[in-house]
């Protein structure tokens, strides 16, 4: 009783799919369906490219224009000894000097030389425009040998191998100068 049942309702939307098909292949002699699907298909894959290349790209993460960093010039050393920013930021360093002699706070390949009185606190603003590492140090004889001494990573940084040597390890006067 069933299965009579539903083998009349199959047989009607065969039926009714027949009708449906042969008056749009009369109309469209050449095959419509594959003409339309090529399309679609070509179209999808297109919009799924473009959907992988998109998901594939790194999120753009846009660092703040500004940083400021403090900085304290002590006896044989800078603190912090290593400043990260990003690529193209304005960096302000702002140096403190805590001893009672005089140094400054310089980056060569920045241009940035800045003197320190004894116990003054002077800011230094540069464009980190380029990437890589630099060495800030103090110009004041001796005293980059003693330790006064640090590194400016500037975007991917590339850390030197060991940052407790100092550029010239021959004169080891352990900070007293
Ligand atoms: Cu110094």
């Amino acid at each position: 009783m069933m299965r009579t049942k539903s083998k009349v309702i199959v047989n009607q939307s065969t039926k009714n799919e027949i009708a449906l098909q042969k008056p749009l292949e009369e109309v469209f002699p050449i095959s419509i369906s594959s003409f339309v699907w090529r399309y679609l298909l070509i179209a999808a894959l297109v919009i799924m490219l473009a959907w992988v290349i998109t998901g594939c790209e790194p999120e753009e993460v846009v660092p703040p224009e500004e940083v400021e960093v403090n900085v304290t010039a002590g006896e044989g050393y800078f603190d912090p000894d290593v400043i990260t920013v990003d690529l193209g930021q304005d960096v302000t360093v702002v140096v403190e000097n805590v001893t009672d002699i005089d140094h400054t706070f310089t980056i060569d390949e920045l241009d940035v030389d800045v003197s320190l009185a004894p116990g003054a606190q002077e800011e230094v603003t540069f464009t980190a425009a380029e990437e890589g590492t630099f060495e800030f140090y103090c110009d004041e004889p001796g005293h980059r040998d003693a330790g006064m001494y640090g590194y400016l990573e500037v975007g991917d940084p590339v850390a030197p191998d060991d940052n407790d040597e100092p550029y010239d390890d021959d004169d080891d006067n352990n900070g007293v100068y």
